[in-house]
Formats: structure tokens, sequence, C-alpha cells
């Protein structure tokens, strides 16, 4: 399979995770998202989504980039708004999702930070916790928890938790957890 439609074609991505049927969903609009990741000392860092769009799962920090602000500005008011923190963060990943009878596809760019700078703190929507990245937990942390994240979370999130770079396409049923034609690279470091 060759990069799907809607994701940078001239990077340097190698196929690491394929699967699925069919086309690839068309959309008319995309809506920029940003969601970010802290990592620390084989910790990550994640939210329990008290509300809205995700409710009830894991995932980073992040929402939607308003207008007259830039993508790399919104990720950090989203890291602030949603766990009362700073970090020096940087771009790892772009991420595409179209859902099925939803018009406008979600654009994810996700920037990751090694430390950070606050207090971590609970807000309406996210409550913060951290995770251990080892498979079996450490400690009193347990494993990350992909059962309770977006399905297609486990074909990147160990790439950016190794520091690399990646991009991705997944087409999802209607409000539904479920991936119907998905594609995930990993960019070559040269
Ligand atoms: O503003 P709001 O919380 O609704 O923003 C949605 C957040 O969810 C934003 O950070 C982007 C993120 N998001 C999706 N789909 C997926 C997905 O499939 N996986 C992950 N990890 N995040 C997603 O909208």
């Amino acid at each position: 399979m060759t990069i799907p439609p809607g994701l940078p074609q001239d990077s340097a991505l190698t196929q690491v995770h394929a699967g699925g049927e069919g086309d690839w969903v068309r959309y008319s609009k995309t809506k920029i998202y940003t969601n970010c990741f802290i990592k620390q000392d084989g910790k990550l860092l994640l939210g329990y989504k008290k509300r809205g769009f995700g409710k009830d799962m894991y995932n980073g920090f992040g929402g939607k980039v308003e207008p007259g602000e830039s993508v790399s500005e919104a990720a950090h008011r989203e890291l602030k708004e949603e766990a009362g923190i700073e970090a020096p963060l940087r771009k790892c990943g772009t991420l595409l999702f179209v859902v099925d009878g939803v018009e406008e596809a979600f654009h994810i760019e996700v920037f990751v930070a090694d430390e950070y700078t606050g207090t971590i703190t609970e807000s309406d929507e996210m409550r913060p916790e951290w995770f251990s990245t080892n498979p079996n937990g450490e400690g009193d942390l347990k494993p990350i928890p992909y059962d309770k994240m977006w399905a297609d979370d486990i074909y990147w999130l160990y790439i950016l938790l190794a520091n690399g770079n990646f991009a991705g396409r997944a087409d999802f049923l209607a409000e539904e957890n479920t991936m119907v034609k998905y594609w995930f690279g990993k960019e070559e470091t040269p």
C-alpha cells in the first residue's frame, strides 16, 4: 500500500502497519487539532477525558487550533488548559482520521516533550495520570491502557516513545472506535 491521500507524499515514510479493505473515504474539509504527550523516566502522562469527544478514554492533551493561532501555539495552550503545565514541545507526527458520515476530516499534529514545568493539574476536561512505558507496568504505575484509547494509538505511540517521527491515516466507522482501513509509516532517520 502506498502513502494514503491526505498525508504528506514527499516524506521519507516507510510503512510499518497497514490493514483494512476498500477505498479510502473521500472528504471535503479538514479541521486541525493538536495532541501532546509528556514522557519522562519510563513514564507517559495521559489524560482521562471526562467529557465530549473521546469521553472515558485516555489520550494526550490537545484540541482544535483556533483561528489566528499557529499549530504550535495551540499545542502549548491546550497543554496548559488541560494539564496545567508548560513544556518544550517537539512535533513528532501527523495523523489523519476520517469518520464515516462526518464531513470534516481530523488532521492532528502530534507533539512530545521529555520534561515539563508547573504542577500537573486536573481540569474540567481531563484527569492527568502517569503510566509506565513498561508493558508490565512498574511499581504502582499501570502499563499504557491501549484498551481504553483510540484504536489507532497502538500503531504509532511506540514510535513517539522511541523519539521517532511518524504519519498515519485511519478511516473509522461512524461513532465507533473501529478502524475500517489504516496505514501508518515511520520516518527513516538518515
Ligand atoms: O477538543 P477535543 O478534546 O474534542 O479534541 C479532540 C482530541 O482528540 C484532539 O487532541 C485530537 C484527538 N484525537 C482525535 N482522534 C484521535 C485518535 O484516533 N487518536 C488519538 N490519540 N487522538 C485523537 O480526534
